[in-house]
């Protein structure tokens, strides 16, 4: 990217970034619930979804809209401004290369109309809440601050009854301030560069610096939304699932707006059926006859989910509040042995596929018609399982993952953390706070099964062994039902953080970015990796990317790089190599990656982004994806049991 920036105009811009984050560090909100909204009887949404007005700031400092007040009053009022879809990233939008590459404070505003009921019944709560926004955000209500979120790829909220309340006649208006700067502090970390050799760059010339690969598409990525909850609310469940004879659900429920409550907990079956029932915030709910949350492809019945109902109630001075909170459950268990990952007691084997949120166009916003295919096409792949490479995807999607039983590793958006300098305590800081708002909301979903808490980090610099056992022992004890990973390379002699995972997951791309060319050196070097890191640290290993580049339509025989058959063979190398260690304690392969996706210019290694899909980004199959099908229909077959509506795939 290049900005017409003074050096110091620009470094005002980053101050102001760095200024917004330290403001919040100072007044950190307490950790609150954040449920996923839904409808109950109590409970009403409304979908802001749809067109916004937009405009970035240009400004040299990137800092007129703050100094403006853009926030005021609408945005078309105090200069030009263009519609922007929400959910969706910026970036692909216009034809405008400056849009695309822009580095800054984006503007969006609209204005609502909120249900007169809600504004008149002082004893409704009115939340504000945005899925997601890349990366740094500020959001106004008429004008009034509401709130902050440092961090890309999570929701954030806030109550705005009041602020609506003290002009009710007058239309509801939200403006969003986003901006996408990456610092040495952020997760993931970068770096603003700037050229100063004038007879090679323009006058403050600068650049975002990166080190991951894919593009930093930016906006507000996930819906926005208002939803109502009594004053009186139910603010968060969690639940945690053990099996004895029967299925044990342990509940516990936080309340807030009164001390004194009643709560009672209803839980039932596909059918509607109740099955178990407990009063109070916190129990224990037995489930004889108990249906097990099965992953795809392991059980005829996979994804099974009851349906657990909060039911509170409470009188406060005259007024009776009652709150009904329904929160999908599947029961199910997990647990590593040093060779096996065990799901309700049952070796898994994860075969799948690493995939980012990415598409033409939306770039990273959520797309229905995307994901829908994505499902469809994981399950024609014989696929049973996925991570969340390298960030947090929208609930939407794990709410599918829980109903189809596709397995979940949900990673943090740790990723590209390679410069000393973010291993410093305020990265830290900010990454354990990540991994409280990570685990906070995606705690109770079934499919979720371990935590990756970063991705390749340096993990060879003194201050790593340091950073990452504070990191995971603080993700264990958040939750210590799930085993906790960080992804690394294949270098097992260098890493500080293995010690402390549950399981050891490995990136390695043999033939590719190593031995360019040479598939022979596949089963060597290989094999090699996998005795190397059990050698040293006995547990369990997945193989958590592996692939290779294609052009989708080249072709050579004997294989070539970037062509289709470069690929296949790959792959098939990697294969014979997996089924030896599968047997002794490698526990899964996931393919890098599910489709091509957008990278930065930054590379002349990638043509129009990474192209290691074994789909198209437009979702067309390489000749990879047909090796990967058989492959993994015939491990589904040998290691789980295909449904009856599945049993010739082909006919899919
Ligand atoms: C891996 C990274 C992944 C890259 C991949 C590649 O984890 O983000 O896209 O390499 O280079 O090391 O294709």
């Amino acid at each position: 990217m290049h900005g017409a920036l003074s050096r110091s105009a620009c470094k005002l811009a980053l101050f102001g970034v760095l200024l917004l984050c330290a403001a919040r560090d100072g007044a950190s909100v307490p950790q609150r619930g954040m449920l996923f909204p839904r409808e109950s009887a109590s409970r009403e949404l409304k979908e802001l979804s749809g067109l916004w007005d937009f405009r970035a700031d240009q400004s040299p400092g990137r800092s007129l809209g703050f100094d403006s007040a853009w926030y005021k009053s609408r945005l078309a009022e105090t200069g030009p401004v263009i519609d922007m879809p929400v959910p969706a990233s910026y970036n692909d939008i216009t034809q405008d290369p400056k849009l695309r590459d822009f580095i800054g404070w984006v503007w969006y505003d609209r204005e609502v109309v909120v249900p007169a009921r809600w504004v008149a019944d002082k004893g409704t709560r009115v939340v504000l809440r945005v899925g997601s926004a890349h990366y740094y955000s500020v959001v106004w209500v008429n004008g009034v601050k509401v709130m902050e979120h440092n961090g890309g790829h999570l929701p954030f909220e806030a109550e705005i009854g009041d602020i609506i309340r003290e002009n009710p006649q007058a239309p509801c208006r939200i403006t969003i301030a986003v901006n996408n700067t990456l610092t040495l502090e952020t997760l993931p970390p970068g770096s603003i560069q700037h050229m100063d050799d004038t007879s090679k760059y323009p006058n403050g010339y600068f650049v975002q610096n990166t080190n991951f690969d894919f593009f930093n598409y930016a906006g507000i990525h996930r819906p926005v939304l208002l939803y109502t909850t009594p004053k009186v609310y139910v603010d968060d469940i969690t639940v945690v699932c053990f099996l004895c004879i029967s299925g044990l659900v342990s509940y516990k429920v936080s309340v807030l707006g009164a001390s004194t409550t009643n709560v009672k907990v209803t839980l039932t079956d596909k059918h509607g059926r109740c099955v178990a029932s407990s009063s109070g915030p916190s129990g224990v709910l037995k489930v004889t006859d108990v249906n097990l949350w099965w992953p795809y492809l392991m059980h005829d019945n996979p994804g099974y989910l009851y349906s657990m109902e909060v039911h509170m109630t409470t009188a406060d001075e005259s007024v009776a509040y009652e709150d009904i909170y329904t929160l999908p459950v599947g029961i199910r268990t997990v647990r590593v042995t040093s060779t096996q990952f065990l799901i309700n007691n049952k070796p898994f084997y994860f075969h799948g596929v690493n995939k980012h949120e990415d598409s033409d166009i939306r770039g990273k916003g959520l797309d229905w018609p995307l994901i829908v295919k994505d499902f469809n096409l994981l399950k024609w792949l014989g696929a049973n399982s996925f991570r969340t490479s390298h960030y947090p995807y929208a609930e939407e999607i794990l709410q599918m993952c829980d109903r189809h039983g596709i397995v979940v590793i949900d990673e943090c958006p740790g990723v590209g953390i390679k410069d000393i300098r973010s291993f410093g305590n305020a990265s830290l800081a900010h990454h354990l706070d990540v991994m409280d708002e990570l685990v906070n909301r995606d705690k109770n979903h079934p499919s979720v099964v371990m935590w990756s808490v970063a991705n390749e980090p340096a993990a060879e610099m003194p201050p790593a062994g340091f950073y990452f056992k504070m990191l995971i022992s603080h993700t264990k004890a958040l939750d210590p039902t799930r085993p906790v990973t960080f992804i690394t390379d294949s270098n097992y002699a260098r890493d500080k953080g293995a010690p402390y995972v549950d399981v050891i997951c490995v990136n390695s791309y043999f033939s590719w970015y190593h031995d360019p060319g040479h598939v022979e050196v596949i089963p060597i070097q290989l094999t090699n990796q996998f005795e190397n890191w059990y050698g040293k640290y006995q547990k369990p290993i997945i193989q958590s990317e592996y692939g290779a580049d294609v052009v989708p339509g080249l072709h050579s025989d004997p294989p070539m790089m970037f062509t289709e058959e470069y690929q296949k063979i790959v792959l098939q190398s990697y294969h014979k190599v997996f089924d030896q260690k599968r047997k002794e304690y490698v526990v899964g392969e996931l393919i890098w990656n599910f489709a091509d996706f957008m990278t930065a210019q930054g590379s002349v290694t990638r043509v129009v982004g990474n192209k290691k899909g074994i789909f198209s980004r437009q979702r067309q199959p390489k000749a990879g994806a047909f090796i990967l099908k058989d492959r993994y229909w015939r491990l589904a077959n040998e290691t789980g049991r295909l449904p009856p509506w599945n049993k010739y795939p082909c006919l899919l």
